[in-house]
């Protein structure tokens, strides 16, 4: 038996490689979808590089920024970075931003196999082309599902306009209702009508993967059906589907079969969301992709699918079943809302978000004993504070009539319950026994959503609504997980504080950098002063409890209520 271990072993260890890439990013001209404009591209190309490893890879990323003219960082959507939080790419969070010029490791192991994405977390940047596709294969599962082929499919918006001047127009008081910008186009892998062969009788997996900035698309394969086979970065148990609805960031990796006749060539079609806005979407290019036949069939033709029907999500299964995380030791409540503060509109979690004169991680590794104290952090990055071993309830209320689609950095989590929206989204109440996981989850408008976790793994994770807008206008939270195992496990790498000292951020005390005096934050970014905007109510840190909670202090909120 311990031979036959010894030999798994270094058989197992044979196959982890190091995925290494050099990637220079900066801008050059392209055209997706006729319109000619700037985007920012990885080694003089775009569409930018799809990220393959295979699982229990290393994967190193050395990026170089050329754009001149802008900070940049690279954020890995889904991987769970245990042990290396330092290398999760959120600017203000875990990272300094890359200034021009200035150069950036990644480097992080791969530990679940699926369908995940990378892009810029840094000033809203993303929708400027800086993002992409990342796979994590794993030979053992694919081969059972039996496919004869795989293919990836991104989904994603597309502005004309580039962001920095569409945020400001975002954030500025001539926005009077807060409206976000509307996308000129929809595009599949980067074009219009891209085409996928597919070949009577053979199975293809698709991992549909949204990279939008704002849209939801509703997706359908033309006269075939879909099997779900993955949600985000999680095996489901086999589900039927003919309507998937995708919220910014999220994933579905299915299996269609081609038809033994096929009588044309089909589409397969990812319709934007104009449920979403009442007053009618203004002109865009809705997208397909052709799934080619080949011979003389007839051209596939975009058709607009139902917006109705779509899967819900919570009936999927995990393949790993693993069981419901009950006994919840904290219980978080948050409400999403709009508030007008004195700079235009915003939208808010518990307050704003504002990023930090720190980031977050570095004040966590450099306070020692008081980094348990969210003073330290700041109100302003909306800190929770968690011990490790523990399970934690979010719940979110949308007191905004649209959707959000929630991430949570680092780490799966279990949808527990979900009410509002509509009769696709109700929720009856009963808690499944294995909830579905995911790690970009959307809550309805006027609705609620409840979502579970366990603290496995110390370190500093956004939660915060994937709608690159809502981003920049502060709908964020900070989870800071076991501080103190955080200083004594992990480190900061040198060439990560290369970039904090070229653009003179300091690295260490709290939110103002303070060293001396760590609950002084009055030097730290400030909350946006928010105003009542007579639509909805503003209601900053209600309905917050922590329960079941030894050593933590509470100072960010003052209406935040501990059970010890
Ligand atoms: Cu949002």
């Amino acid at each position: 038996m311990t031979r036959l271990l010894s030999f798994c072993a270094l058989f197992g260890l044979s196959y982890a490689a190091t995925v290494y890439r050099e990637w220079d990013i900066g801008w050059i001209t392209a055209a997706p979808d006729g319109f000619s404009r700037p985007v920012i591209a990885v080694n003089g190309q775009w569409p930018p590089p799809l990220l393959e490893a295979n699982v229990g890879d290393t994967v190193v990323v050395r990026v170089k920024n050329s754009l001149g003219d802008q900070t940049t960082s690279l954020h890995w959507h889904g991987i769970s970075q245990r042990g290396s939080i330092s290398m999760d790419g959120a600017v203000g969070v875990t990272q300094c931003p890359i200034p021009p010029g200035g150069e950036f490791t990644y480097k992080f192991q791969v530990d679940v196999p699926g369908a995940y994405w990378w892009h810029s977390h840094d000033r809203g940047q993303y929708p400027d082309g800086l993002r992409g596709p990342m796979i994590v294969h794993d030979y053992e599962s694919e081969a059972a599902l039996g496919v004869d082929e795989q293919y990836t499919m991104t989904i994603s918006d597309w502005y004309h306009d580039q962001m920095p001047g569409l945020i400001a127009r975002y954030l500025g008081p001539q926005n009077q209702r807060g409206t976000p910008p509307i996308p000129q186009s929809g595009l599949i892998n980067d074009a219009l009508n891209p085409s996928f062969n597919i070949q009577p009788g053979k199975k293809y997996l698709f991992r549909i993967i949204s990279m939008s900035a704002l849209i939801n698309h509703f997706v359908q394969f033309e006269d075939h059906n879909m099997t779900i086979v993955a949600v985000d970065g999680v095996s489901v148990e086999p589900r039927p589907a003919s309507l998937l609805l995708l919220a910014a960031a999220q994933r579905y990796t299915v299996i269609i079969t081609g038809k033994e006749n096929p009588t044309k060539n089909y589409a397969a079609v990812a319709r934007i969301d104009d449920t979403r806005f009442p007053d009618g979407l203004p002109p865009v290019n809705q997208v397909f992709a052709n799934l080619n036949y080949g011979g003389d069939l007839a051209a596939a033709q975009y058709y607009a699918p139902p917006t109705i029907g779509f899967v819900n999500d919570m009936s999927l299964v995990p393949v790993d079943a693993v069981p419901l995380f009950s006994n919840v030791d904290y219980s978080v409540g948050m409400t999403v809302n709009f508030a007008r503060t004195e700079g235009g509109w915003r939208l808010m979690g518990s307050t704003p978000y504002v990023s930090p004169k720190v980031p977050t991680l570095y004040t966590a590794m450099t306070t020692g004993d008081d980094a348990w104290n969210p003073e330290v952090y700041g109100a302003s990055v909306n800190p929770y504070i968690f011990e490790s071993g523990k399970v934690v309830e979010i719940r979110v209320n949308n007191a905004d009539a649209a959707g959000h689609p929630f991430h949570l950095h680092g780490r799966e989590f279990q949808v527990v319950g979900r009410t509002g929206g509509g009769p696709a989204f109700t929720w009856n109440g009963s808690i499944p026994a294995m909830p579905m996981r995911r790690d970009t989850v959307a809550v309805p408008g006027n609705g609620s959503l409840a979502i579970r976790f366990k603290t496995d793994s110390p370190g500093v994770y956004l939660f915060h609504c994937h709608m690159e807008w809502h981003v920049e206008a502060g709908m964020t939270v900070t989870i800071i997980e076991d501080p103190s195992r955080l200083q004594k496990e992990q480190w900061i790498p040198d060439n990560h504080l290369e970039s904090c000292k070229a653009l003179n951020i300091p690295v260490a005390g709290n939110c103002a950098g303070n060293v001396e005096n760590l609950s002084d934050n009055s030097q730290c970014n400030n909350a946006f002063p928010t105003v009542h905007n007579g639509r909805v109510t503003v209601s900053a840190c209600t309905n917050i409890r922590v329960i079941a909670c030894t050593n933590i202090r509470i100072g960010a909120c003052s209406n935040i209520t501990v059970n010890t």
